[in-house]
Protein backbone atom coordinates (compact mmCIF):
# COMPACT_ATOMS: atom_id res chain seq x y z
CA UNK A 1 0.00 0.00 0.00
CA UNK A 2 1.30 3.05 -1.39
CA UNK A 3 0.06 5.97 -0.35
CA UNK A 4 0.64 7.56 2.64
CA UNK A 5 0.54 11.34 3.74
CA UNK A 6 2.00 12.17 6.62
CA UNK A 7 0.77 11.06 9.94
CA UNK A 8 -1.28 13.95 12.32
CA UNK A 9 0.83 15.92 14.96
CA UNK A 10 -0.10 15.45 18.19
CA UNK A 11 0.60 19.06 18.50
CA UNK A 12 -2.72 19.53 16.87
CA UNK A 13 -4.25 18.55 19.97
CA UNK A 14 -3.48 21.84 21.38
CA UNK A 15 -1.94 22.53 25.09
CA UNK A 16 -2.71 19.42 27.18
CA UNK A 17 -1.99 20.55 30.95
CA UNK A 18 0.02 18.42 33.58
CA UNK A 19 -2.43 18.16 35.59
CA UNK A 20 -6.64 18.95 35.21
CA UNK A 21 -9.50 19.62 38.56
CA UNK A 22 -12.83 19.67 37.69
CA UNK A 23 -15.21 22.00 35.92
CA UNK A 24 -17.85 23.12 38.67
CA UNK A 25 -19.97 26.18 38.24
CA UNK A 26 -18.61 27.39 34.78
CA UNK A 27 -14.71 27.32 36.35
CA UNK A 28 -12.20 25.18 36.35
CA UNK A 29 -11.74 24.17 39.78
CA UNK A 30 -9.31 21.79 42.39
CA UNK A 31 -10.69 18.60 43.88
CA UNK A 32 -11.44 18.73 47.75
CA UNK A 33 -9.09 15.71 47.98
CA UNK A 34 -5.35 15.31 46.71
CA UNK A 35 -5.82 11.77 44.75
CA UNK A 36 -5.03 11.85 41.26
CA UNK A 37 -4.97 9.64 38.52
CA UNK A 38 -3.32 9.61 35.33
CA UNK A 39 -4.31 9.27 31.51
CA UNK A 40 -2.39 7.93 29.16
CA UNK A 41 -1.28 7.42 25.95
CA UNK A 42 -2.22 3.81 24.76
CA UNK A 43 0.02 3.77 21.38
CA UNK A 44 2.85 5.08 23.42
CA UNK A 45 2.39 4.36 27.31
CA UNK A 46 3.19 7.89 27.95
CA UNK A 47 1.59 9.57 30.32
CA UNK A 48 -0.46 12.56 29.10
CA UNK A 49 -1.71 14.33 32.27
CA UNK A 50 -2.82 14.11 35.71
CA UNK A 51 -6.18 14.45 36.72
CA UNK A 52 -8.11 14.46 39.92
CA UNK A 53 -9.93 11.71 41.72
CA UNK A 54 -13.55 13.07 42.27
CA UNK A 55 -14.65 12.86 45.67
CA UNK A 56 -18.07 12.55 47.10
CA UNK A 57 -17.64 16.52 47.89
CA UNK A 58 -16.40 17.52 44.65
CA UNK A 59 -19.46 15.69 43.66
CA UNK A 60 -21.65 17.04 46.09
CA UNK A 61 -20.16 20.51 44.78
CA UNK A 62 -21.22 20.05 41.38
CA UNK A 63 -24.80 18.90 41.57
CA UNK A 64 -25.50 21.98 43.70
CA UNK A 65 -24.18 24.22 40.81
CA UNK A 66 -26.01 21.90 38.52
CA UNK A 67 -29.23 22.23 40.72
CA UNK A 68 -28.44 26.02 41.06
CA UNK A 69 -28.48 26.23 37.40
CA UNK A 70 -31.68 24.44 36.88
CA UNK A 71 -34.01 26.89 37.72
CA UNK A 72 -32.67 29.67 35.07
CA UNK A 73 -32.17 26.96 32.68
CA UNK A 74 -34.90 25.40 32.64
CA UNK A 75 -37.34 28.46 32.42
CA UNK A 76 -35.44 29.85 29.30
CA UNK A 77 -37.59 29.46 26.19
CA UNK A 78 -36.31 26.91 24.46
CA UNK A 79 -35.12 29.18 21.52
CA UNK A 80 -32.90 30.16 23.99
CA UNK A 81 -31.61 27.00 24.87
CA UNK A 82 -31.08 26.22 21.30
CA UNK A 83 -28.82 28.92 20.20
CA UNK A 84 -26.33 27.97 23.15
CA UNK A 85 -26.71 24.23 21.58
CA UNK A 86 -26.25 25.45 18.02
CA UNK A 87 -23.23 27.51 19.09
CA UNK A 88 -21.65 24.76 20.62
CA UNK A 89 -22.02 22.43 17.28
CA UNK A 90 -20.65 24.69 15.52
CA UNK A 91 -17.35 25.16 18.07
CA UNK A 92 -17.32 21.61 18.00
CA UNK A 93 -17.08 21.71 13.99
CA UNK A 94 -14.56 24.64 14.27
CA UNK A 95 -12.17 22.95 16.39
CA UNK A 96 -12.75 19.47 15.03
CA UNK A 97 -9.29 18.55 14.35
CA UNK A 98 -7.76 19.87 17.56
CA UNK A 99 -10.90 17.42 19.51
CA UNK A 100 -10.33 14.61 16.93
CA UNK A 101 -6.25 14.45 17.74
CA UNK A 102 -6.79 15.06 21.58
CA UNK A 103 -9.44 11.73 21.25
CA UNK A 104 -6.89 9.66 18.94
CA UNK A 105 -4.20 9.99 21.39
CA UNK A 106 -6.46 9.75 24.81
CA UNK A 107 -8.00 6.69 23.44
CA UNK A 108 -5.75 5.15 21.01
CA UNK A 109 -8.02 4.93 18.10
CA UNK A 110 -7.52 5.61 14.37
CA UNK A 111 -7.21 9.87 13.58
CA UNK A 112 -9.72 8.20 10.07
CA UNK A 113 -12.29 7.10 12.82
CA UNK A 114 -12.13 10.62 15.41
CA UNK A 115 -11.79 12.21 12.47
CA UNK A 116 -14.75 11.03 9.79
CA UNK A 117 -17.09 9.28 12.49
CA UNK A 118 -16.74 10.45 15.96
CA UNK A 119 -16.12 14.48 15.89
CA UNK A 120 -18.66 14.76 12.56
CA UNK A 121 -21.38 12.55 14.70
CA UNK A 122 -20.79 14.71 18.00
CA UNK A 123 -21.02 17.99 15.98
CA UNK A 124 -24.05 16.41 14.16
CA UNK A 125 -26.26 15.26 17.87
CA UNK A 126 -25.78 19.17 18.94
CA UNK A 127 -26.93 20.53 15.61
CA UNK A 128 -30.00 17.84 15.87
CA UNK A 129 -31.17 18.29 19.54
CA UNK A 130 -30.51 21.89 18.88
CA UNK A 131 -33.42 21.78 16.51
CA UNK A 132 -36.03 20.16 18.99
CA UNK A 133 -35.43 22.44 22.00
CA UNK A 134 -38.23 24.55 20.89
CA UNK A 135 -40.50 21.86 19.32
CA UNK A 136 -40.98 19.94 22.91
CA UNK A 137 -44.52 20.27 22.61
CA UNK A 138 -44.18 18.46 19.62
CA UNK A 139 -42.35 15.14 20.54
CA UNK A 140 -45.52 13.22 20.77
CA UNK A 141 -46.07 14.06 25.10
CA UNK A 142 -48.75 16.45 24.82
CA UNK A 143 -48.30 19.90 25.78
CA UNK A 144 -45.42 20.90 28.05
CA UNK A 145 -43.34 18.26 29.06
CA UNK A 146 -41.16 19.17 31.79
CA UNK A 147 -37.15 18.66 32.24
CA UNK A 148 -36.00 15.85 35.15
CA UNK A 149 -33.52 18.39 36.69
CA UNK A 150 -30.28 18.02 37.50
CA UNK A 151 -28.74 14.35 35.46
CA UNK A 152 -25.58 12.65 36.46
CA UNK A 153 -24.19 11.06 33.36
CA UNK A 154 -21.36 8.43 33.66
CA UNK A 155 -19.89 7.44 29.92
CA UNK A 156 -17.26 4.93 28.88
CA UNK A 157 -13.93 4.85 27.12
CA UNK A 158 -15.00 3.71 23.84
CA UNK A 159 -16.63 6.48 22.74
CA UNK A 160 -15.59 9.28 25.37
CA UNK A 161 -16.65 12.98 23.24
CA UNK A 162 -19.33 10.70 21.26
CA UNK A 163 -20.96 9.46 24.46
CA UNK A 164 -20.85 12.86 26.20
CA UNK A 165 -22.37 14.25 23.14
CA UNK A 166 -25.16 11.67 23.15
CA UNK A 167 -25.82 12.08 27.29
CA UNK A 168 -25.23 15.93 27.53
CA UNK A 169 -27.26 17.28 24.22
CA UNK A 170 -30.39 15.74 24.80
CA UNK A 171 -30.54 16.49 28.51
CA UNK A 172 -30.01 20.15 28.05
CA UNK A 173 -32.14 20.29 24.66
CA UNK A 174 -35.01 19.64 27.33
CA UNK A 175 -33.91 21.78 29.82
CA UNK A 176 -31.97 20.02 32.56
CA UNK A 177 -28.65 20.53 34.30
CA UNK A 178 -25.61 18.33 34.12
CA UNK A 179 -22.98 16.79 35.95
CA UNK A 180 -20.91 14.15 33.75
CA UNK A 181 -18.26 11.78 34.61
CA UNK A 182 -16.19 10.72 32.27
CA UNK A 183 -14.18 7.28 32.09
CA UNK A 184 -11.01 7.34 33.82
CA UNK A 185 -9.11 6.11 30.82
CA UNK A 186 -10.03 8.96 28.57
CA UNK A 187 -10.97 12.10 30.88
CA UNK A 188 -9.14 14.65 28.34
CA UNK A 189 -11.93 15.55 25.26
CA UNK A 190 -14.58 15.92 28.10
CA UNK A 191 -12.40 18.52 29.91
CA UNK A 192 -11.87 19.98 26.39
CA UNK A 193 -15.16 20.24 26.19
CA UNK A 194 -15.76 22.51 29.63
CA UNK A 195 -13.66 24.96 27.67
CA UNK A 196 -16.21 24.72 24.47
CA UNK A 197 -18.96 25.16 27.37
CA UNK A 198 -17.44 28.50 28.47
CA UNK A 199 -16.28 29.64 25.08
CA UNK A 200 -20.13 29.29 23.94
CA UNK A 201 -21.13 31.46 26.81
CA UNK A 202 -23.23 28.35 28.31
CA UNK A 203 -24.68 29.84 31.83
CA UNK A 204 -22.49 28.53 34.80
CA UNK A 205 -23.51 25.48 36.46
CA UNK A 206 -25.47 24.18 33.53
CA UNK A 207 -23.15 21.31 32.21
CA UNK A 208 -20.48 20.54 35.51
CA UNK A 209 -17.57 17.54 34.66
CA UNK A 210 -16.25 15.64 37.64
CA UNK A 211 -13.51 13.27 36.96
CA UNK A 212 -12.68 9.88 38.81
CA UNK A 213 -13.33 6.44 38.65
CA UNK A 214 -15.82 4.21 39.75
CA UNK A 215 -15.94 5.46 43.12
CA UNK A 216 -16.66 8.95 41.73
CA UNK A 217 -19.10 7.51 39.15
CA UNK A 218 -21.05 5.76 42.14
CA UNK A 219 -21.07 8.96 44.51
CA UNK A 220 -22.98 10.40 41.19
CA UNK A 221 -25.19 8.07 40.69
CA UNK A 222 -26.07 7.92 44.55
CA UNK A 223 -26.19 11.53 45.30
CA UNK A 224 -29.88 12.44 46.87
CA UNK A 225 -30.21 15.13 44.93
CA UNK A 226 -29.77 13.67 41.16
CA UNK A 227 -32.97 13.48 39.49
CA UNK A 228 -31.63 11.16 36.98
CA UNK A 229 -28.93 9.11 35.55
CA UNK A 230 -27.78 8.09 32.55
CA UNK A 231 -25.26 5.23 32.40
CA UNK A 232 -23.32 3.50 29.51
CA UNK A 233 -21.04 0.79 30.76
CA UNK A 234 -20.41 -2.81 31.49
CA UNK A 235 -23.28 -4.73 32.44
CA UNK A 236 -22.33 -5.52 35.97
CA UNK A 237 -21.99 -1.85 37.08
CA UNK A 238 -25.45 -1.10 35.16
CA UNK A 239 -27.01 -3.80 37.25
CA UNK A 240 -24.66 -2.12 40.40
CA UNK A 241 -26.56 1.25 39.88
CA UNK A 242 -30.06 -0.03 38.90
CA UNK A 243 -29.68 -2.18 42.69
CA UNK A 244 -28.44 1.37 43.83
CA UNK A 245 -30.95 3.63 42.56
CA UNK A 246 -33.81 0.72 43.27
CA UNK A 247 -36.21 2.77 45.93
CA UNK A 248 -35.08 5.90 45.30
CA UNK A 249 -37.63 8.32 42.53
CA UNK A 250 -34.40 8.65 40.28
CA UNK A 251 -35.24 7.50 36.52
CA UNK A 252 -32.35 5.96 34.86
CA UNK A 253 -31.56 4.81 31.52
CA UNK A 254 -28.84 2.16 30.95
CA UNK A 255 -27.01 1.12 27.93
CA UNK A 256 -24.64 -2.08 28.60
CA UNK A 257 -22.86 -4.56 26.61
CA UNK A 258 -23.67 -6.22 23.30
CA UNK A 259 -22.63 -9.42 21.45
CA UNK A 260 -24.44 -8.90 18.03
CA UNK A 261 -24.94 -11.22 15.41
CA UNK A 262 -23.90 -10.41 12.15
CA UNK A 263 -26.27 -12.76 9.47
CA UNK A 264 -25.41 -13.27 6.43
CA UNK A 265 -26.67 -15.30 4.25
CA UNK A 266 -26.13 -17.09 0.61
CA UNK A 267 -27.44 -14.23 -1.67
CA UNK A 268 -25.88 -11.63 -0.07
CA UNK A 269 -23.31 -9.59 -2.47
CA UNK A 270 -20.23 -10.96 -0.71
CA UNK A 271 -17.72 -8.24 -1.31
CA UNK A 272 -20.07 -5.61 0.44
CA UNK A 273 -20.53 -8.00 3.58
CA UNK A 274 -16.76 -8.87 3.51
CA UNK A 275 -16.49 -5.02 4.24
CA UNK A 276 -19.35 -4.79 6.49
CA UNK A 277 -17.82 -8.04 8.34
CA UNK A 278 -14.57 -6.15 8.77
CA UNK A 279 -16.41 -2.28 9.71
CA UNK A 280 -18.66 -4.79 12.46
CA UNK A 281 -15.77 -5.54 14.42
CA UNK A 282 -12.59 -4.09 13.61
CA UNK A 283 -14.11 -0.70 13.80
CA UNK A 284 -12.53 1.21 16.83
CA UNK A 285 -10.83 -1.90 17.61
CA UNK A 286 -13.61 -3.60 18.51
CA UNK A 287 -14.47 -1.27 21.12
CA UNK A 288 -17.72 -1.00 20.87
CA UNK A 289 -20.83 -2.01 22.31
CA UNK A 290 -23.31 -2.90 19.36
CA UNK A 291 -20.06 -4.40 17.48
CA UNK A 292 -20.76 -7.46 14.90
CA UNK A 293 -18.60 -9.15 17.30
CA UNK A 294 -20.48 -13.10 16.57
CA UNK A 295 -20.54 -13.77 12.32
CA UNK A 296 -23.38 -15.76 11.57
CA UNK A 297 -22.75 -17.47 8.08
CA UNK A 298 -25.10 -19.80 5.90
CA UNK A 299 -23.19 -23.06 5.71
CA UNK A 300 -23.13 -23.39 2.05
CA UNK A 301 -21.21 -20.51 1.73
CA UNK A 302 -18.89 -20.87 4.75
CA UNK A 303 -16.02 -21.70 2.53
CA UNK A 304 -16.06 -18.67 0.17
CA UNK A 305 -16.79 -15.91 2.93
CA UNK A 306 -14.11 -17.12 5.30
CA UNK A 307 -11.42 -16.80 2.74
CA UNK A 308 -12.38 -13.29 1.41
CA UNK A 309 -12.41 -12.20 5.16
CA UNK A 310 -9.19 -13.87 6.02
CA UNK A 311 -7.69 -11.74 2.25
CA UNK A 312 -9.82 -8.70 3.43
CA UNK A 313 -8.15 -9.04 7.38
CA UNK A 314 -4.66 -9.42 5.88
CA UNK A 315 -4.98 -5.46 4.54
CA UNK A 316 -5.87 -4.30 7.78
CA UNK A 317 -3.07 -2.10 8.98
CA UNK A 318 -2.50 -2.41 12.62
CA UNK A 319 -0.67 0.94 14.36
CA UNK A 320 0.17 4.40 14.83
CA UNK A 321 -3.49 6.17 15.37
CA UNK A 322 -2.24 9.76 14.25
CA UNK A 323 -1.54 7.51 10.79
CA UNK A 324 -4.03 8.17 8.45
CA UNK A 325 -3.64 4.55 6.77
CA UNK A 326 -3.93 3.16 10.11
CA UNK A 327 -7.37 1.03 10.81
CA UNK A 328 -6.70 -0.86 13.91
CA UNK A 329 -5.53 1.28 16.48
CA UNK A 330 -4.51 0.89 20.13
CA UNK A 331 -6.33 -1.26 22.45
CA UNK A 332 -7.69 1.95 25.04
CA UNK A 333 -5.66 0.12 28.10
CA UNK A 334 -3.76 -1.95 29.72
CA UNK A 335 -6.93 -3.82 31.67
CA UNK A 336 -8.56 -3.96 28.61
CA UNK A 337 -5.64 -5.65 26.55
CA UNK A 338 -5.84 -8.21 30.00
CA UNK A 339 -9.42 -8.35 29.24
CA UNK A 340 -9.22 -9.65 25.50
CA UNK A 341 -5.93 -11.74 26.02
CA UNK A 342 -7.85 -13.77 28.98
CA UNK A 343 -10.80 -14.89 26.68
CA UNK A 344 -9.45 -15.36 23.65
CA UNK A 345 -7.26 -18.03 25.62
CA UNK A 346 -10.60 -19.24 26.76
CA UNK A 347 -11.18 -19.51 23.43
CA UNK A 348 -8.47 -21.39 22.31
CA UNK A 349 -8.82 -23.49 25.34
CA UNK A 350 -12.92 -24.24 24.59
CA UNK A 351 -11.39 -25.79 21.65
CA UNK A 352 -12.29 -23.08 18.75
CA UNK A 353 -9.77 -23.09 16.15
CA UNK A 354 -7.78 -19.31 15.94
CA UNK A 355 -6.63 -17.20 13.10
CA UNK A 356 -4.87 -14.08 12.64
CA UNK A 357 -3.10 -12.31 9.58
CA UNK A 358 0.52 -11.83 9.87
CA UNK A 359 1.35 -8.60 11.17
CA UNK A 360 3.74 -6.76 12.83
CA UNK A 361 2.75 -4.91 16.59
CA UNK A 362 4.43 -1.72 17.37
CA UNK A 363 6.82 -2.92 20.43
CA UNK A 364 5.93 -0.43 23.36
CA UNK A 365 1.32 0.73 23.67
CA UNK A 366 -1.64 -1.97 24.13
CA UNK A 367 -2.08 -3.88 20.62
CA UNK A 368 -4.31 -6.84 19.84
CA UNK A 369 -4.03 -8.49 16.31
CA UNK A 370 -6.91 -8.39 14.32
CA UNK A 371 -8.69 -12.18 15.02
CA UNK A 372 -10.90 -14.68 14.19
CA UNK A 373 -12.22 -17.97 15.72
CA UNK A 374 -13.56 -20.67 13.55
CA UNK A 375 -15.43 -23.65 15.01
CA UNK A 376 -17.28 -21.82 17.52
CA UNK A 377 -20.32 -22.94 19.20
CA UNK A 378 -22.98 -21.41 20.71
CA UNK A 379 -22.09 -22.44 24.26
CA UNK A 380 -18.67 -20.72 23.91
CA UNK A 381 -18.02 -18.15 26.71
CA UNK A 382 -16.38 -15.84 23.47
CA UNK A 383 -19.55 -16.82 21.77
CA UNK A 384 -21.84 -15.51 24.92
CA UNK A 385 -19.49 -12.85 26.32
CA UNK A 386 -18.66 -9.58 25.48
CA UNK A 387 -14.94 -9.21 24.40
CA UNK A 388 -14.56 -5.64 23.75
CA UNK A 389 -11.88 -6.29 21.10
CA UNK A 390 -10.73 -7.40 17.49
CA UNK A 391 -12.57 -10.89 18.23
CA UNK A 392 -14.74 -12.15 15.50
CA UNK A 393 -16.58 -16.00 16.60
CA UNK A 394 -18.02 -17.69 13.39
CA UNK A 395 -20.55 -19.75 13.84
CA UNK A 396 -23.05 -21.29 11.17
CA UNK A 397 -26.47 -21.82 10.20
CA UNK A 398 -28.64 -23.50 7.72
CA UNK A 399 -31.89 -21.49 7.74
CA UNK A 400 -33.19 -18.35 8.74
CA UNK A 401 -35.26 -19.95 11.18
CA UNK A 402 -31.92 -21.30 12.86
CA UNK A 403 -30.00 -17.97 12.20
CA UNK A 404 -32.94 -15.94 14.05
CA UNK A 405 -32.29 -18.56 17.20
CA UNK A 406 -28.81 -18.25 17.18
CA UNK A 407 -28.84 -14.78 16.99
CA UNK A 408 -30.49 -14.47 19.95
CA UNK A 409 -29.48 -16.80 22.41
CA UNK A 410 -27.32 -14.27 24.01
CA UNK A 411 -27.85 -12.47 27.27
CA UNK A 412 -28.00 -9.67 25.18
CA UNK A 413 -29.66 -7.49 22.77
CA UNK A 414 -28.72 -4.24 21.63
CA UNK A 415 -28.01 -4.60 17.78
CA UNK A 416 -27.89 -7.25 15.05
CA UNK A 417 -27.35 -7.17 10.64
CA UNK A 418 -28.48 -8.73 8.07
CA UNK A 419 -26.89 -9.40 4.76
CA UNK A 420 -29.13 -10.72 1.61
CA UNK A 421 -30.79 -9.09 -1.33
CA UNK A 422 -34.08 -10.31 -0.41
CA UNK A 423 -36.50 -7.42 0.97
CA UNK A 424 -39.23 -9.64 2.70
CA UNK A 425 -35.99 -11.84 4.49
CA UNK A 426 -35.52 -8.51 5.93
CA UNK A 427 -38.14 -7.49 7.21
CA UNK A 428 -39.02 -10.70 8.58
CA UNK A 429 -35.86 -11.31 10.46
CA UNK A 430 -35.68 -7.61 11.94
CA UNK A 431 -39.44 -8.61 13.55
CA UNK A 432 -37.81 -12.01 14.97
CA UNK A 433 -34.42 -10.71 16.45
CA UNK A 434 -34.46 -8.76 20.15
CA UNK A 435 -32.10 -6.41 19.18
CA UNK A 436 -32.65 -2.52 19.25
CA UNK A 437 -31.20 -1.88 16.27
CA UNK A 438 -31.36 -4.17 13.19
CA UNK A 439 -29.09 -3.14 10.14
CA UNK A 440 -29.85 -4.43 6.68
CA UNK A 441 -26.70 -4.61 4.11
CA UNK A 442 -24.83 -2.57 6.29
CA UNK A 443 -23.21 -2.27 9.93
CA UNK A 444 -21.92 0.40 12.47
CA UNK A 445 -24.20 3.41 10.80
CA UNK A 446 -25.50 6.10 13.08
CA UNK A 447 -27.59 8.97 13.10
CA UNK A 448 -28.81 11.22 15.51
CA UNK A 449 -32.38 11.16 14.23
CA UNK A 450 -32.27 7.06 15.47
CA UNK A 451 -33.23 5.89 18.60
CA UNK A 452 -30.35 3.32 19.85
CA UNK A 453 -30.64 1.24 22.81
CA UNK A 454 -31.02 -2.25 24.12
CA UNK A 455 -33.21 -5.35 24.72
CA UNK A 456 -32.58 -7.84 27.59
CA UNK A 457 -29.44 -7.16 29.63
CA UNK A 458 -28.11 -4.48 27.07
CA UNK A 459 -30.65 -2.04 29.04
CA UNK A 460 -33.28 -0.09 28.71
CA UNK A 461 -34.58 3.70 27.44
CA UNK A 462 -33.26 4.89 24.22
CA UNK A 463 -30.57 7.51 23.51
CA UNK A 464 -30.99 9.40 20.04
CA UNK A 465 -34.25 10.61 17.72
CA UNK A 466 -37.43 11.64 19.13
CA UNK A 467 -37.55 8.48 21.89
CA UNK A 468 -33.96 10.17 23.45
CA UNK A 469 -35.76 13.18 24.38
CA UNK A 470 -38.17 10.65 26.46
CA UNK A 471 -35.17 10.26 28.92
CA UNK A 472 -34.73 13.38 30.40
CA UNK A 473 -38.82 14.57 29.99
CA UNK A 474 -41.57 14.27 32.38
CA UNK A 475 -44.66 13.60 30.86
O1 LIG B 1 -16.50 -0.67 32.33
P1 LIG B 1 -17.16 0.07 33.56
P2 LIG B 1 -14.94 -0.95 32.09
C1 LIG B 1 -17.84 -3.43 28.80
C2 LIG B 1 -16.79 -4.11 27.95
C3 LIG B 1 -15.56 -3.95 28.76
C4 LIG B 1 -16.10 -4.06 30.17
C5 LIG B 1 -15.29 -3.42 31.24
O2 LIG B 1 -17.13 -5.45 27.83
O3 LIG B 1 -14.63 -4.96 28.51
O4 LIG B 1 -17.34 -3.41 30.11
O5 LIG B 1 -15.01 -2.05 30.93
C6 LIG B 1 -17.83 4.01 35.68
N1 LIG B 1 -20.91 3.34 39.74
N2 LIG B 1 -18.10 -2.06 28.38
O6 LIG B 1 -14.34 -1.56 33.29
O7 LIG B 1 -16.45 -0.28 34.81
C7 LIG B 1 -16.41 4.04 35.18
O8 LIG B 1 -15.63 4.93 35.95
C8 LIG B 1 -20.94 4.30 38.80
C9 LIG B 1 -19.18 -1.88 27.45
O9 LIG B 1 -14.31 0.25 31.58
O10 LIG B 1 -18.62 -0.22 33.47
C10 LIG B 1 -16.62 4.48 33.74
O11 LIG B 1 -16.83 5.89 33.69
N3 LIG B 1 -20.05 4.34 37.79
C11 LIG B 1 -19.58 -0.48 27.35
C12 LIG B 1 -17.92 3.77 33.34
O12 LIG B 1 -18.56 3.47 34.58
C13 LIG B 1 -19.08 3.39 37.73
C14 LIG B 1 -18.53 0.54 27.39
C15 LIG B 1 -17.73 2.47 32.56
O13 LIG B 1 -16.87 1.62 33.26
C16 LIG B 1 -19.01 2.37 38.70
C17 LIG B 1 -17.50 0.25 28.38
C18 LIG B 1 -19.97 2.37 39.74
N4 LIG B 1 -20.00 1.42 40.68
C19 LIG B 1 -17.31 -1.04 28.79
N5 LIG B 1 -17.97 1.57 38.38
C20 LIG B 1 -20.62 -0.14 26.34
N6 LIG B 1 -21.87 -0.41 26.63
O14 LIG B 1 -20.32 0.43 25.31
C21 LIG B 1 -17.41 2.05 37.26
N7 LIG B 1 -18.09 3.17 36.86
Amino acid sequence: FEYAPAPESPAAAGDIATSYGHFIGGEFVDSSGSEALKTVNPATEQVLASFAQGTDEDVDRAVAAARKAFADWSALPGSERAKYLFRIARIIQERSRELAVLESIDNGKPIRETRDVDLPLVAAHFFYYAGWADKLDYAGYGAAPKPLGVAGQVIPWNFPLLMLAWKIAPALATGNTVVLKPAETTPLTALRFAEICRQAGLPKGVVNIVTGDGRTGAALTAHPDVNKVAFTGSTPVGRAIAKQLAGTRKKLSLELGGKAANIVFDDAPLDQAVEGIVNGIFFNQGHVCCAGSRLLVQESIQDELLDALKRRMGTLRVGDPLDKNTDIGAINSAEQLARITALTEIGESEGAERWSPACELPGTGFWFKPTLFTGVSQAHRIAQEEIFGPVLSVLTFRTPAEAVEKANNTPYGLSAGIWTEKGSRILWMANKLKAGVVWANTFNKFDPTSPFGGYKESGYGREGGRHGLEAYLDV
